[in-house]
């Protein structure tokens, strides 16, 4: 059966110039920018929740999208004919990459055995798909928040019952995440946090989380688990207050438990942004620490308080975040993952081409451009002199630890005060704003 006739071939690249919308004008997975294809730079994943198991509902609505591949009355039979469409999709749209969760892809059954034997039936099916296609698995990862038993956290759920359920579900997670040739592993925790402080250990709480984590990087190196563990935070939503609140928490975090050279972070452009931050500072704070591992790609709405999913289309947005890509030389075995959905009311199986195509070519103009700003020096040139004074003499001691305070002191008795200079901030974005015609 084929699920999207709309789309009857693989979405080419037509150029700049064309204007026809189930075409790229950026993106051609083939053109060489620096040593990489765009392809290898990209490394772009479809995300199998809200592409194909997504029905449109809302808190005030019911589900407005009517798929073709969720019309099979059968959980076993609904889950092959969504897969079957899943694979359809990323072969059209010319992505080499998909993530899921493990409730996205296997319904759950009557009990945790029949459960896993339904994911164990799918991930087989995935494989038979992916062996088919050469369409890999970008990461994997467990739905720990929609399961009503996970109302009150999973690894940090006061019953320790539900931690082991959890615990249980993961090892289930990492197993066939391995089996698929999953690159990655994710941890997103959207129930690990709290509601009120009234009820809440929060010492203890954290404590359980960092268990978790080790128990699951000791499975994953017991079964030969070769993937990168990630890390996605988020500071809130459904949780209040989640304690992976943004990159910099969750490197302290990691790094207090001793969990740090088993994980890198997995940033998401709306996390961000829910927290405070703009997606070029979550970007650049994991990759200063040596921990951009993946990103999940997608834009908020600066008016709405919450995840609104949207596709990524700033070109401004996609080009910082590809400059700070580019600049630690790609995310390595990580992706751009599209953690985006279209808008309830675009309830045709070909918006979701639209909102892809949308993505991939605003990242791939990103990467066009921040690769020429890198190629003319353009920042990096600027960020060198701003420094300069610390490469040599007084300011490169300094930074080797032989100063100090009264060494300082005496420093500027000797030199005098320091005469500001400019930042040149307008001229900088000025400059920026020449590069994104
Ligand atoms: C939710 C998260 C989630 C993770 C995977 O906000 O973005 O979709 O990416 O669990
Ligand atoms: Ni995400
Ligand atoms: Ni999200």
């Amino acid at each position: 059966m084929e699920y999207f006739s709309q789309v009857k071939k693989s979405i080419a690249f037509e150029g700049k110039e064309s204007k026809n919308p189930l075409a790229f004008k950026y993106y051609n997975p083939h053109q060489k920018v620096g040593d990489k294809t765009m392809a290898e730079h990209l490394r772009f994943s479809v995300a199998f929740w809200h592409t194909f198991t997504g029905n449109g509902q809302d808190m005030f609505g019911a589900p407005s999208f009517d798929r073709p591949w969720r019309r099979s009355a059968d959980p076993i039979d609904r889950a092959k004919q969504t897969m079957e469409a899943a694979f359809e999709f990323f072969r059209k749209l010319g992505v080499k990459y998909y993530c899921f969760h493990d409730r996205d892809i296997a319904p759950e059954g009557e009990s945790f055995a029949e459960t896993c034997k339904n994911l164990e039936t799918m991930a087989r099916f995935a494989k038979e798909l992916q062996e088919s296609t050469g369409i890999k698995l970008l990461w994997g990862t467990a739905n720990l928040f929609s399961n009503p038993v996970y109302a009150q956290g999973a690894a940090t759920n006061p019953d320790a019952h539900v931690f082991a359920y959890a615990a249980a579900q993961v090892k289930h997670a990492i197993e066939v995440t391995h089996e698929l040739g999953g690159e990655n592993y994710v941890f997103w925790g959207g129930r690990e946090g709290y509601e009120t402080l009234l009820n809440t250990n929060l010492k203890q709480e954290r404590e359980q989380l960092a268990r978790f984590l080790q128990m699951a990087v000791e499975f994953g190196k017991k079964i030969g688990f070769k993937g990168q563990f990630l890390i996605e935070p988020k500071p809130k939503e459904p949780t209040k207050h989640q304690y992976d609140t943004d990159a910099a928490t969750t490197l302290s975090f990691l790094r207090e438990y001793d969990l740090i050279d088993y994980f890198k972070l997995n940033i998401e452009a709306n996390h961000a942004t829910l927290a405070g931050h703009t997606f070029e500072h979550e970007l650049a704070v994991a990759s200063a620490a040596g921990k951009l591992g993946s990103i999940d790609a997608n834009r908020g709405d600066l008016l709405l308080g919450w995840d609104t999913d949207q596709f990524p289309l700033d070109i401004y947005g996609t080009t910082m975040a590809m400059l700070i890509i580019l600049r630690q030389n790609g995310l390595g075995r990580g992706g751009v993952n599209f953690d985006a959905k279209v808008r309830r009311s675009s309830i045709d199986p070909v918006d979701l081409f639209y909102g892809h195509i949308g993505g991939m070519d605003a990242f791939a103009r990103g990467l066009l451009i921040a690769h020429r700003l890198i190629e003319d020096g353009v920042f990096e040139n600027f960020i060198a002199e701003r420094y300069r004074s610390y490469q040599s003499g007084f300011g490169a001691r300094l930074m080797e630890g032989k100063v100090t305070l009264e060494e300082a002191e005496q420093w500027i008795i000797e030199n005098g005060a320091p005469k500001p200079k400019s930042g040149r901030q307008e001229m900088l974005e000025l400059i920026l704003n020449d590069y994104l015609r």
